[in-house]
């Protein structure tokens, strides 16, 4: 993950860090032969991904009733103006990092800007015998390039008061959605991995199907995971000498059950390149210390990119323009660990995140397809 530069940074960490991405330095994770972000011209136009031509439709696939399908044949397809116009009413600003499910990084992290799926699916009336929503982007007109996903009717249209919704969403750090990351419009699915958040977003198909179609079924993923809480390890140390401090840094993905912290576990390098088996006894008698979290950004009492104010954001309260929470769900949390007098030697250092029900990563779900959230190390020599 590349960082924002100073002018479009909103806060840094003590590490230097800062805590939104820049929309062109998030990892891209996009299938597709061309991928759809490297068309031009008339092509793009083609494709309708520029924001005159963009436009959405929401059909039933005939298991559905459905009052007032939106469609392209008969030009009642959602355009961009209207998708906006919906935005004055129902836009929600909120922070969320994107998190692929078999990546063991935060991809990035940015400012969205969208409507709610419910909102959007009520333009198009009265849906009876519906049971799953399914959608999709543009895919070169070849059906094998299709990437699609799914979720639940009671997914979409009811969410607790606490949490954020499903979202379309058309903004990210206070521009128009890139078509690079995926505009002009975006899904964004605050609570899953990044392949529910479909990019270059088109069609919604309701249907009465019970069955997911995720495309990342086809992997052996588990398509209804929702966010793991796990800490990964940044780069580094620099080499450092006896008696020094060294400190170590890292992201932590702020999932489903939340973030209580981060802790570390140093230990003599054993020898076997960081390996560690899981039903090793060291893992019994490891002595995990707390790390440090970063707090909240001091100047986000100013403004965030494209003059949003942090009152307006979604976990903000409103008098103190402070996050309700921190770290907040579905976000990057940054910590680090500064370890003092280490003697000459090389070292095993991992770090793991519990969460908010006290489970140490990698439980509660180990399984790797589930979200990768296997205990991180890295190995480091401190000189004499
Ligand atoms: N249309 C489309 N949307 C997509 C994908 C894709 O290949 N095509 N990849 C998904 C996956 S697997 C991830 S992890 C995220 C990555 O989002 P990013 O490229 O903005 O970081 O996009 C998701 N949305
Ligand atoms: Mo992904």
């Amino acid at each position: 993950m590349t960082e924002c530069n100073a002018s479009q940074a909103a806060g840094r960490t003590a590490a230097g860090k800062t805590f939104l991405t820049e929309a062109a330095a998030f990892r891209d994770v996009s299938r597709g032969n061309p991928k759809p972000f490297t068309l031009r011209g008339e092509a793009l136009a083609q494709a309708r991904l520029t924001p005159e031509t963009w436009r959405l439709e929401i059909v039933s696939d005939g298991s559905t009733e459905l009052a007032r399908s939106r469609r392209l044949d008969d030009a009642t397809a959602l355009d961009l103006p209207a998708l906006e116009a919906l935005g004055q009413k129902h836009g929600v600003r909120f922070l969320k990092a994107m998190q692929c499910n078999n990546i063991d990084q935060p991809l990035g992290q940015g400012l969205w800007e969208g409507v709610p799926l419910r909102e959007v699916l009520r333009l198009a009336g009265k849906v009876n015998n519906i049971r799953r929503v399914y959608y999709w982007g543009f895919h070169n007109n070849d059906p094998k390039q299709v990437f699609q996903s799914s979720l639940a009717y009671n997914q979409v249209m009811e969410t607790p008061p606490w949490d954020l919704p499903v979202f379309v969403a058309y903004r990210l750090n206070g521009q128009p959605i890139s078509l690079l990351r995926g505009g002009p419009v975006r899904m964004i699915v605050p609570w899953a991995h990044g392949f529910k958040s479909i990019k270059w977003l088109q069609r919604i198909v309701l249907t009465n199907d019970f069955k997911a179609n995720d495309t990342y079924a086809s992997g052996n993923n588990d398509i209804e995971s929702y966010l793991k809480t796990a800490a990964y390890l940044d780069d580094g140390p620099a080499p450092v000498r006896a008696g020094e401090p060294v400190t170590l840094t890292g992201t932590a993905m702020v999932g489903w059950s939340g973030l209580k912290r981060v802790e570390y576990w140093l230990r003599p390098d054993g020898g076997t390149h960081g390996q560690l088996a899981d039903d090793d006894p060291a893992w019994q008698t490891a002595r995990w210390q707390p790390c440090r979290i970063e707090p909240p950004p001091d100047d986000w009492g100013g403004s965030l990119p494209g003059g949003v104010l942090p009152k307006d954001v979604w976990g903000f309260d409103p008098r103190t323009s402070k996050p309700k929470e921190w770290p907040l769900r579905f976000s990057v949390a940054h910590w680090s660990a500064t370890l003092a007098g280490l003697k000459a030697g090389a070292y095993e250092f991992r770090a793991r995140a519990v969460d908010l029900n006290g489970f140490a990563q990698p439980e509660p779900r180990p399984y790797p397809k589930s979200g990768r959230n296997a205990v991180a190390c890295k190995q480091f020599v401190v000189m004499a």
